[in-house]
């Protein structure tokens, strides 16, 4: 009796997490988990990261290093982005970035150190009696590649930040992963901007994280991060 409680408590906890472990293109989920996106030290447990400063926030990969993911071919333009499992459960916002990997490197190996991340999605909530999220709920996260990107490998790296503890230091949760694409037809003059690093970007007290969303309810929200990069 005592041990099926301890379960069915364990299992709820387990099924409020998510991970992001696959990649969507025009709203259909390509291949198996993991085969086009970094394997997370979370795969099992989907746990969030929470201290923004480590090296795991910028995609918590399980091994790095270890080129286990292939690189999926996607075209300018279309919706790519990430299937959540199990959907995504906490309120706050998601937000999405990509890092070009320079020359000399592949999508496979590169490791996404330095000033070279730029965001082109980040949500907003709805304001009301409480705030409303475009991701709850979500099955999927993505959005329309710019098409003026230049053409060539990126990672891609998805974030949905849950924030309801993040009233105190550290309470944030973090549920991120990083895929690899090849960007074909894209625009090939834009300079996206403006870059960051990971971990770099982030503050523990930055407004967008540290924030109680539940009393009293903010009228306004501060995505944490660089500005949304347009073509
Ligand atoms: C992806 O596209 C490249 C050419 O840009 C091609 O060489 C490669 O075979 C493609 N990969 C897959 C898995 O189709
Ligand atoms: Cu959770």
């Amino acid at each position: 009796m005592k041990t099926s409680l301890l379960l069915a408590a364990a299992a709820t906890a387990v099924s409020a997490h998510y991970t992001f472990p696959q990649m969507t293109v025009n709203g259909a989920a390509v291949g198996s988990a993991w085969e086009s996106v970094r394997k997370t030290v979370d795969w099992q447990d989907n746990g969030p990261v929470t201290d923004v400063t480590s090296q795991n926030i910028r995609c918590n990969e399980l091994a790095p290093g270890t080129a286990s993911a292939t690189t999926l071919n996607v075209t300018a333009g279309a919706t790519v982005g990430f299937a959540a499992n199990p959907d995504v459960y906490h309120p706050g916002p998601a937000q999405l970035y990509l890092a070009k990997v320079p020359a000399g490197q592949t999508a496979a190996t590169w490791d996404g150190s330095g000033q070279v991340w730029f965001k082109i999605y980040a949500e907003q909530p709805t304001f009301g009696s409480q705030l409303t999220w475009p991701s709850m709920n979500a099955k999927q996260i993505n959005i329309a590649l710019p098409t003026c990107l230049p053409s060539g490998e990126y990672l891609y790296r998805v974030e949905h930040i849950g924030l309801h503890v993040a009233q105190s230091k550290g309470g944030a949760q973090f549920y991120l992963s990083c895929g690899q694409i090849n960007i074909a037809g894209g625009g090939g003059d834009a300079s996206p901007g403006p870059k960051v690093a990971l971990p770099g970007a982030y503050s523990a007290t930055d407004p967008g994280i540290l924030i109680n969303i539940n009393y009293p309810v903010p009228t306004s929200y501060t995505n944490p991060g660089p500005a949304v990069f347009a073509c």
